[in-house]
């Protein structure tokens, strides 16, 4: 399964909520395409979703329910590994030890951190604000060739390329440095109530999300309420008209048809009758990927994390072992 000719990708998700329509198409749909060309490991990354406080009976509910995301989403566990990132001890290790070449200067620029910081930023966790240097460790410890992710990563990703350089240069050629996979048409789903801001599963408003266990029905309201543009025509722009390039993209990826298709399709009809169509095309959707997500059992679940527990971490052992060597603990 680690197909020793193949180039290796690495990407994960937090456990910290309801997985919604942007992770889908922005990280999990781009993931389930790679499987064939790369070795793939996809981590439910437990350790930075307790970077904010969670229930702990709600968080082991959810690490399940994300692997069954990633399941239904069509991720197969015969050609790809699938486990729970706090199972390989050599995470939470490799962070501490690229915590002590991470600087302060760096970390300080992370947009991430001072968004979900907002003005708490005396009083949130040193978690929280150390959460890229693990993300880190993670790609680090594969000698990843590629990570997919949206676009509110690249810069995590950057940072990530940045330590392994600068660990190479003063202890000698140690990682191997990531390039970033980035599904240009599908970073950057924005909020059905907002489209100024990023699709997010900790947005205020369930209005502002389908989450991928929505029920079908609700979710296809939630496009007919969708916020829309001035003016009536049905183009892709994204200055002018963001609210509606939003949606033609949710409908282009779902469907499969072009943007330049379903404008064509649409012109001279209205907002109305364009939303009833991409509601079915949502619920269609939901529907197929909640009779797959359904099916699949909790023990059948943890089958197959403890078994890609046990196929990565020889591999993870392999690389923190060598970074201990050459930081001279070993
Ligand atoms: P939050 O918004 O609460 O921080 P999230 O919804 O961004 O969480 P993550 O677990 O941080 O969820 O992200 C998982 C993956 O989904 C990442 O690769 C991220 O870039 C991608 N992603 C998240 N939101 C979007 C979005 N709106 N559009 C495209 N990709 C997204
Ligand atoms: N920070 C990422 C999740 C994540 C990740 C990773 C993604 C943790 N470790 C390693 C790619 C590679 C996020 O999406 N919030």
């Amino acid at each position: 399964m680690i197909k020793e000719n193949k180039k290796t990708v690495f990407s994960g998700v937090q456990p910290s909520g309801d997985l919604h329509l942007g992770n889908y198409l922005g990280a999990i749909l781009q993931w389930a395409e790679m499987q064939d060309k790369y070795s793939c490991i996809f981590c439910v990354v437990d350790y930075h979703a307790i970077t904010v406080r969670q229930d702990p009976a709600v968080l082991r509910d959810r690490i399940i329910e994300t692997a069954k995301m990633y399941l239904a989403a069509g991720i197969n566990p015969e050609k790809s590994v699938i486990f729970q990132q706090s199972d390989v001890s050599a995470h939470a290790e490799l962070a501490w030890i690229l915590n002590c070449s991470a600087r302060i200067a760096d970390l300080n620029k992370m947009t991430q951190f001072k968004e979900k910081a907002g003005k708490n930023q005396e009083t949130v966790t040193v978690g929280l604000y150390d959460y890229p240097v693990l993300m880190a460790a993670d790609i680090l410890l594969y000698n990843t060739d590629a990570v997919p992710v949206g676009e509110d990563q690249i810069q995590h990703v950057e940072l990530c390329r940045d330590l392994a350089q600068r660990f190479n240069r003063q202890f000698g050629e140690t990682f191997k440095i990531p390039e970033l996979v980035i599904k240009e048409e599908a970073a950057r789903i924005m909020g059905l109530d907002d489209p100024a801001k990023k699709m997010s599963k900790s947005a205020a408003s369930p209005a502002n999300y389908i989450a991928l266990a929505d029920k079908p029905e609700e979710a296809a309201k939630k496009i007919i309420k969708a916020v829309t543009d001035s003016g009536k025509e049905i183009i892709f722009n994204k200055d002018n008209k963001p609210a509606i390039s939003n949606l033609l993209t949710i409908y282009s990826l779902l469907s499969d048809e072009s943007i330049k298709d379903l404008e064509k399709r649409y012109r001279g009809r209205g907002y109305g009758e364009f939303k009833e169509d991409l509601a079915e095309v949502v619920k269609e959707f939901l529907t197929d990927f909640q009779e797959r997500l359904y099916k699949i059992k909790d023990s059948d679940v943890k089958d197959i994390l403890r078994a890609g527990a046990e196929k990565v971490r020889p591999i993870a052992e392999e690389t923190l072992s060598r970074v201990k060597e050459r930081v001279g603990i070993k």
